[in-house]
């Protein structure tokens, strides 16, 4: 996936005309918008193509699949019957589920991104023991996108020599959750960035200085 500036924005508005506002603001610095559960629940599934039609964003649909694969099928035909172009699934629910995310991708020429370990401190407690299994799974599944830590560089790295350096790595966790947009990047394709953006006073401004400080 091309990535403009490599910044997905987290797109966690729960109002749509907020999020619009937001959108029109940094339009000329984003390309890629990744939304979750906060916007589509509050707004619903056709908020997919309400930024597809407007902003001719790239979608990523954060939800975070974790079900058992008839359920996973389910979720992800939804998803990419809606005009998404990526969704997030989980790895620990093992190979199944995460295959039925990955092949109902690849029926609607469309990308899966596994998740291995998350950016919140509490990740470590569960997660993280499984993280590098978790990658070492997705390799041997072919899977070549991959979400991981912006919040523990070393942990980031060592996924990154998991899944080797062809494969497409976006990391949430900068800003706000401590993480360092430069640093991320030399381990990481694209970041993933909500409230730093959002939440400003001034979005664009935020924008601009962020994409500064990377290059
Ligand atoms: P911001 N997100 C995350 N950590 O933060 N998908 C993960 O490990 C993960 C995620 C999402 O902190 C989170 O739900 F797998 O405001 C939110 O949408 O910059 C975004 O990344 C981070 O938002």
């Amino acid at each position: 996936m091309n990535v403009k500036n490599n910044i997905i924005l987290a797109m966690d508005l729960m109002d749509l005309k907020e999020a619009e506002i937001v959108c029109e603001s940094i339009n000329e610095y984003i390309d890629t918008i990744k939304i979750g559960y906060p916007l589509t629940l509050a707004e619903g599934l056709s908020t997919i193509g309400f930024f597809k039609d407007n902003f001719d964003y790239k979608v990523i649909c954060d939800y975070k699949v974790a079900d058992i694969p008839a359920t996973n099928e389910k979720i992800a035909n939804q998803t990419f019957d809606a005009g998404a172009d990526a969704i997030i699934c989980h790895g620990f629910v093992g190979p199944d589920s995460v295959d039925a995310c990955k092949i109902s991708a690849e029926e609607h020429d469309k990308d899966v991104f596994l998740l291995t370990e998350m950016s919140h401190p509490g990740a470590v407690k569960f997660l993280q023991k499984d993280a590098d299994d978790i990658a070492k799974m997705g390799v041997e599944m072919g899977i070549t996108n991959y979400v991981a830590p912006s919040t523990r560089l070393d942990r980031l790295s060592e996924i990154r020599d998991i899944v080797g350096k062809e494969s497409f790595i976006i990391s949430p966790g900068v800003g706000t959750q401590g993480g360092d947009p430069k640093e991320t990047l030399k381990y990481s394709n694209a970041l993933i960035i909500g409230r730093s953006i959002y939440n400003a006073e001034d979005p664009k401004g935020a924008t601009k200085d962020i994409i500064d400080s990377i290059q």
